[in-house]
């Protein structure tokens, strides 16, 4: 059994423990806790991290963790990422400053990104309102960081494998 590691991470609410747990053939282990910071908008934020897993046909599985979303715990980014063979980044579109968020992931993981593989997710995406995917595209180019911008429901299980597989591709390229 082959198995790769595959950290999801992204802003708060993006939907990384939705997107794991849209795939994951096991009960998600989800270290989600009611939250008091009512800027957040919601009741329950991970705080250490979800596990979940997936397997593609009989010899190969995918171990997937998601990471607290929150700043204050990126102590937990660095150990999650020890061992990553891709990274999942999923930025919620709705938020004031998306780009900037993308950022903020694409400069903490970047050891990580050249190393392997990564995706971008855009999610909760209203194609009318700005900025458009081309801006995140352009942005990740400014940085030399070539790879896959895309916009995806991570409720929806075909999705989360979709985006799944343009990892696998990337990974595959570089064997
Ligand atoms: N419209 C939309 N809602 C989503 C999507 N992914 C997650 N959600 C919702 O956003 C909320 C936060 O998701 P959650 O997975 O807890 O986000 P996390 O903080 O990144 O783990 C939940 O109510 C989800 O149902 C998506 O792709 N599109
Ligand atoms: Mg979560």
């Amino acid at each position: 059994m082959i198995e790769h590691k595959i950290l999801f991470t992204g802003t708060v609410s993006a939907g990384k423990t939705t997107a794991i747990q849209s795939v994951s053939e096991i009960p998600v282990i989800c270290t989600d806790v009611l939250s008091n910071d009512l800027t957040l908008g919601k009741e329950a934020t991970t705080v250490a991290l979800d596990y979940g897993e997936v397997s593609l046909g009989k010899a190969e599985r995918l171990r997937l963790y998601g990471t607290p979303g929150q700043e204050r715990f990126s102590f937990m980014w660095d150990v999650l990422a020890q061992g990553a063979l891709g990274l999942v980044i999923l930025i919620d579109h709705t938020r004031p400053e998306p780009l900037r968020d993308l950022s903020i992931y694409l400069d903490h993981f970047r050891n990580l990104i050249q190393k392997t593989a990564c995706v971008v997710v855009l999610s909760k995406m209203d194609a009318s309102r700005p900025p458009a995917l081309e801006t995140f595209t352009e942005m990740m180019q400014k940085k030399h960081l070539v790879y896959p911008v895309v916009a995806a429901d991570v409720r929806d299980k075909a999705q989360v494998l979709w985006i799944l597989d343009l990892l696998l591709v990337q990974m595959e390229a570089r064997l």
